[in-house]
């Protein structure tokens, strides 16, 4: 069977601009990123040093049409920048991700007068993003939240709390999802508002102390009586609930490569290592019980990359099942991270377990990778209903 037909176009794969663009970023984690990570860490602190560089290489424009000051480059272009931060550290990364997702409902779904108006401040990084969905009661089911807005003239008034939201009290601009007409049928009663950080009314009530991803904030934003004007409103009243899932299908691909970026970031550590450490008189790479455990590292993030370069091509074509393909990469790319992570402090033996050596933290940022953005109970939940039909 031949494949070089000329109109065959190829599944998905890097092209040149891709792999010129890896290597600059590469470079950029690896001098610049890298560095900085262990203490972002241990001092659990905000990398603003990190988000100017960001700002100055113009990488928050990754997820940003041109009309709107973005580079216009596309999702996979995104996911490769994602992947080759978070091997250096992963809360650096997540700055990436979270400005595609607190700016995707309004890409997706926004007005135009609307996207003009925010789209090129967060492309810029001159603001960054919150996506404001989760509550203390509603997390996998955002459904049952309680945060409430409601029409007063030419305003939307909202009150409630949410929770788990990154990059509390660093975001200007958030998403908030606030039940509109809690008595609607289905998920009708949900809308979505873009609110400023800087409004009366708003605040931060608490920030979490984590696991891991210590360097992105994670916080409660709370909602006292915010007014924001009528052209706020994303999308049309009652459309907040589909608004949410259709940003998740995009998103996570975001989630994805940061996994994978974890992964190949402490893969790669461990062979290093493994040539340099001597034990029984040769490198540890020799011996076989530690060169199969990385032969299976390396093999895992393989497999993770190409399930996540063929989903971020879906997103890039506008296939309809990017959902499901979105939410396999996730599941698949996070598992890959933490189990890759776990066997790298295994590698490592007891300076695996320290914080002198990068494993133990990207083993700590692993396991977020299998919650946020849709637990992987909740990605599985999605694949299986897409089989269904
Ligand atoms: N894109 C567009 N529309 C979608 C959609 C999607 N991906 N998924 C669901 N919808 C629509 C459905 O078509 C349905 O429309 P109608 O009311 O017109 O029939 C509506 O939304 C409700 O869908 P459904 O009945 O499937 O809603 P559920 O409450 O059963 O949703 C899941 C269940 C698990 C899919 C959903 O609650 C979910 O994804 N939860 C996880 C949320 C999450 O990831 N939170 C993490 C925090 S955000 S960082």
């Amino acid at each position: 069977m031949t494949t070089s037909a000329p109109d065959v176009v190829p599944l998905y794969g890097l092209t040149d601009d891709h792999l010129a663009f890896r290597s600059v970023i590469r470079q950029i984690a690896a001098e610049r990123v890298a560095p900085r990570a262990a203490v972002i860490d241990a001092d659990a602190e905000f990398p603003e040093d990190v988000r100017g560089l960001f700002a100055d290489q113009d990488l928050f424009g990754l997820p940003f049409e041109e009309a709107y000051g973005g580079t216009g480059t596309g999702p996979l272009m995104l996911c490769v920048a994602i992947e080759e931060v978070a091997a250096a550290c992963a809360s650096s990364a997540l700055l990436l991700a979270v400005q595609d997702l607190g700016s995707l409902p309004i890409r997706l779904a926004g007005s135009e007068e609307l996207k003009q108006r925010v789209l090129p401040r967060l492309a810029s990084g001159e603001w960054l993003a919150a996506f404001a969905l989760s509550e203390p009661d509603a997390g996998s089911d955002p459904r049952s939240m309680r945060t409430r807005a409601r029409r007063e003239g030419d305003e939307w008034v909202i009150d409630g709390a949410k929770n788990w939201i990154t990059n509390a009290g660093v975001a200007h601009a958030y998403v908030v999802f606030a039940l509109t007409d809690p008595d609607a049928p289905g998920s009708r009663g949900m809308s979505a508002f873009f609110v400023e950080a800087d409004e009366p009314g708003f605040s931060i009530s608490r920030l979490e102390h984590k696991m891991g991803m210590r360097g992105s904030p994670t916080g409660q934003p709370v909602f006292d009586g915010v007014r924001v004007p009528a052209a706020n409103l994303i999308g049309a009243e009652g459309e907040g609930f589909k608004i949410a899932m259709r940003t998740l299908d995009h998103s996570r691909l975001g989630i994805a490569a940061q996994a994978l970026g974890i992964a190949q970031g402490a893969t790669d550590y461990a062979v290093g290592y493994a040539r340099e450490r001597i034990a029984f008189g040769q490198p540890l790479i020799e011996l076989q019980g530690i060169q199969f455990k990385l032969a299976d590292m390396e093999t895992r993030c393989a497999a993770a990359r190409e399930l996540l370069y063929r989903a971020a091509a879906k997103a890039e074509r506008g296939e309809r099942d990017l959902g499901k393909y979105s939410a396999m990469a996730k599941l698949f790319c996070s598992d890959v991270a933490m189990e890759v992570t776990v066997e790298a402090v295994q590698v490592l033996g007891g300076y695996g377990y320290v914080t002198d050596y990068p494993v133990e933290r990207m083993m700590r940022d692993a396991k977020l990778t299998q919650i946020y953005e849709g637990t992987n109970e909740i990605q599985r939940v999605v694949i299986a209903r897409a089989l269904r039909g």
